[in-house]
């Protein structure tokens, strides 16, 4: 065997080579950087007891030094974000279509570590803000290491990459005042997309409420771009990358995002981590919308334009493998601040197209990182090192943590044997895949990326009636806060191209005049997946991990709670006794019930459904208490489960839920549109249970008329 050929060894997991380099601090001694030990940190080093500092208080100095400089840049864009550890597994071997060595073996999981972020805001911004949310996987492969670095949306706002300065500077809080964070809600953004018609399909998913996650948990990923893989024998196939979260694709509403942002601004980031925390791993299942090389010009659309999804109804997505995150970083820093993804860190089996975004990133992501990561040493962060061997001639350069020792770093070289060797394309070695590109040279765009209103289309004709109702109002919040008339103006005729109704309903709202002149022909095409409402491609029907609020206060029926904690932690769902006050609360039948939380520590935008148990004295002091009528008329606006047993439904009935039919006398469970009433002895016999499951299952009712409720 020559060396060419020498079999690569197996690599460590990822968490084993990360052990050596975490530093626990149990039973140790504190020390300056260089090991000398301290015996005091909180006086410094004085001439005399109220004597000026002196110069040789080397502690003081390094540790003063040490906290100036504790700062790095925060990303230009994807500023915050929340990341995980876990492990991918294909189903199947994807040799057919891929030699990517982590595609190949469904026995073998390759270690990953994700991050989530939000876009526009600054690292300490709220997490549930309207935007969109970063998704970005590194696989540590024994290959190296494939970052797919994808979003939340499977379209982008700009069609070339070098739009996005301006789309960022257009998004990003205006240079006179910095205002506002994290929003798009101002002149600027609308000013820009309402002349960039690209934009419009992207801003239509941003008005939706994809660009509103629920969880990290229950959103999807996609890589956005047509990616190529290729094969053994050097064939390529196009590729569109998903990610589809087992519990399903879920959003907040508007109102609710608003209001958690105050009350917890890192709804997003604690939920990940809670979940990881009590071993609610997070999962997402990879899939893969797979087009032939020879079927490049098949479509109505080009394929490198990244303002455009394939219908999944025209090229299936192929589930391919699944991801688990079990683990939460030890160190946010260390570990989700310092990881750097780039679209171009890739593995042999996956390739690029021509698609001028994608191109465009494959050169930003290592020069953004030069700077904020401080030289050009940052793959030896621990979280960005390869569990594969990594061997070049790049030496020297800030932050170099390696020896090297030997006198040759240049290639070719006899004096160190010609080492690192070159790798035998057969042997594992990145080959470019191979296309012929002759053309002459244009700033110019192709006129297959020149429709701008199809599929924008298509996803408003796609929606429910919910979702477009979500759409409009999400317009109208937004365009409201743009105090340029001619840019409200212009929007609205963009959305003419796009549907001449939505374009009224915005019109009316902000107070503009509707476009003139004959309304643009919608060309009728839907794609079923692309609704939230769809329940064969996004959503789970499962309880499991929801939060459910239990409203008690003094004289509750301990039976009914000890019911619900029981049959709803069967379904997996997390559940909170709020009380007026924390400690402890008398029950019916002279028990004690311990309270998790005080009802003022929360509130119901923090959980996903409010129960009220029954038990006279407990139904009356909530009736009578502003805030727990408020819990429950705003879950019930924000399209959440609300139930009731026994007399709970009295507060039910002092809220005043229009239209709803609540269980009375004789009735033994009555659910209506999410709304789940009925006796006692029906949760002590399970069957109250069933349909309050369904109920928080559904995860929101919108058919309901919430709008006269003030909450
Ligand atoms: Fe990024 N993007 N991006 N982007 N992007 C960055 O890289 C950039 C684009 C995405 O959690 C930056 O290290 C350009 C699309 C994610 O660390 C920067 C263009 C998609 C993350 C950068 C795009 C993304 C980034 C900022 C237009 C979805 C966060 C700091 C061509 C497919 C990764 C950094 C993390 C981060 C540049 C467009 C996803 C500046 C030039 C399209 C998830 O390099």
């Amino acid at each position: 065997m020559s060396a060419h050929e020498a079999p690569v060894p197996d690599p460590p997991d990822k968490q084993e080579q990360l052990d050596p380099v975490r530093d626990h601090a149990e039973g140790t001694h504190l020390t300056t950087n260089t090991g000398t030990r301290i015996d005091d940190t909180d006086n410094s080093l004085r001439a005399g007891e109220r004597g000026p500092t002196l110069m040789e208080d080397f502690h003081f100095r390094e540790k003063i030094t040490h906290f100036d400089h504790e700062r790095i840049p925060e990303r230009v864009v994807h500023a915050r974000g929340a990341g995980a550890y876990g492990h991918f597994r294909p189903y199947a071997s994807l040799a057919e279509f891929t030699k990517a060595d982590f595609l190949q073996d469904p026995e073998r999981s390759t270690p990953v570590f994700v991050r989530f972020s939000t876009v526009a805001g600054s690292r300490g911004s709220a997490d549930t803000v309207r935007d969109v949310r970063g998704f970005a996987t590194k696989f540590y492969t024994r290959e190296g290491n494939y970052d797919l670095v994808g979003n939340n949306f499977p379209v982008f706002f700009v069609q070339d990459a070098i739009k996005f300065p301006d789309f960022v500077h257009a998004v990003k809080p205006e240079p006179p005042n910095e205002i506002p964070q994290a929003q798009s809600a101002h002149d600027t953004f609308w000013d820009f997309v309402s002349l960039q018609p690209e934009s419009l399909h992207t801003v239509m998913w941003l008005m939706s409420d994809r660009a509103l996650p629920r969880s990290y948990r229950m959103m999807q990923g996609f890589g956005v771009h047509t990616f190529r893989l290729v094969n053994e024998h050097g064939q390529g196939t196009f590729v569109k990358f998903h990610w589809k979260p087992l519990l399903g694709t879920h959003s907040l509403v508007w109102d609710e995002c608003q209001k958690v942002a105050g009350r917890d601004p890192d709804y997003n980031r604690r939920d990940l981590w809670d979940a990881i925390d009590q071993g609610d791993f997070p999962e997402y299942e990879l899939g893969v919308q797979l087009v032939p090389q020879e079927d490049e010009f098949r479509f109505d659309f080009d394929l490198l334009d990244a303002t455009k999804i394939i219908p999944e109804e025209i090229v299936p997505v192929r589930p391919v493998g699944r991801m688990v995150l079990d683990r939460n970083p030890d160190n946010y820093f260390a570990e989700t601040e310092q990881v750097a993804f780039h679209t171009a860190h890739v593995v042999p089996g996956i390739d690029f197209t021509n698609d001028p975004l994608l191109q465009g990133r494959n050169f930003s992501y290592l020069d953004t990182q030069l700077i904020r990561l401080g030289g050009p040493n940052f793959q030896q962060l621990p979280v960005n090192r390869p569990v594969a061997e990594t061997r070049n001639n790049q030496r020297d350069g800030y932050g170099q943590h390696r020896i090297h020792p030997g006198q040759s770093s240049y290639a070719p070289n006899s004096l160190g044997g010609g080492c690192p060797m070159l790798a035998d394309p057969d042997a594992g070695a990145y080959v470019h895949h191979q296309e012929r590109v002759d053309g002459a040279r244009i700033r110019r765009r192709s006129d297959s990326f020149a429709d701008h209103y199809g599929q924008a289309t298509l996803f408003w004709n796609s929606m429910s009636g919910w979702e477009r109702e979500h759409i409009v109002a999400a317009y109208r919040f937004e365009l409201g806060k743009v105090v340029d008339r001619t840019v409200r103006r212009r929007t609205v005729e963009q959305l003419g191209h796009i549907d001449i109704g939505l374009a009224a309903a915005v019109a009316e709202g902000i107070g503009v005049p509707a476009p003139e002149g004959p309304p643009a022909e919608n060309h009728g095409r839907r794609s079923a997946a692309l609704s939230l409402a769809n329940r064969a491609t996004n959503r789970a029907d499962s309880a499991a991990t929801r939060r459910v609020a239990v409203l008690a206060a003094d004289g509750v029926s301990g039976g009914h709670v000890t019911a619900l904690r029981r049959a709803l932690a069967e379904a997996g769902a997390i559940v909170e006794v709020l009380g007026p006050h924390d400690g402890e609360l008398g029950t019916a039948d002279g028990g004690r019930l311990g309270v998790d939380r005080a009802m003022n520590t929360m509130t119901s935008v923090l959980y996903d459904a409010v129960c009220v148990p029954g038990g006279a004295a407990s139904v009356a002091a909530l009736a009578g208490d502003g805030l727990a009528r408020h819990y429950v008329a705003e879950a019930f606006k924000h399209g959440k489960c609300v139930a009731a047993l026994d007399d709970g439904a009295d507060l039910l009935r002092r809220v005043g839920l229009p239209g709803v039919r609540l269980a009375g006398p004789g009735d033994e469970v009555v659910h209506d549109r999410g709304v789940v009433t009925g006796a006692g002895t029906a949760v002590a016999a399970g069957d109250f249970v069933t349909p309050l499951i369904e109920a928080i299952a559904a995860h929101r009712h919108f058919d309901r008329d919430a709008d006269q409720i003030a909450a």
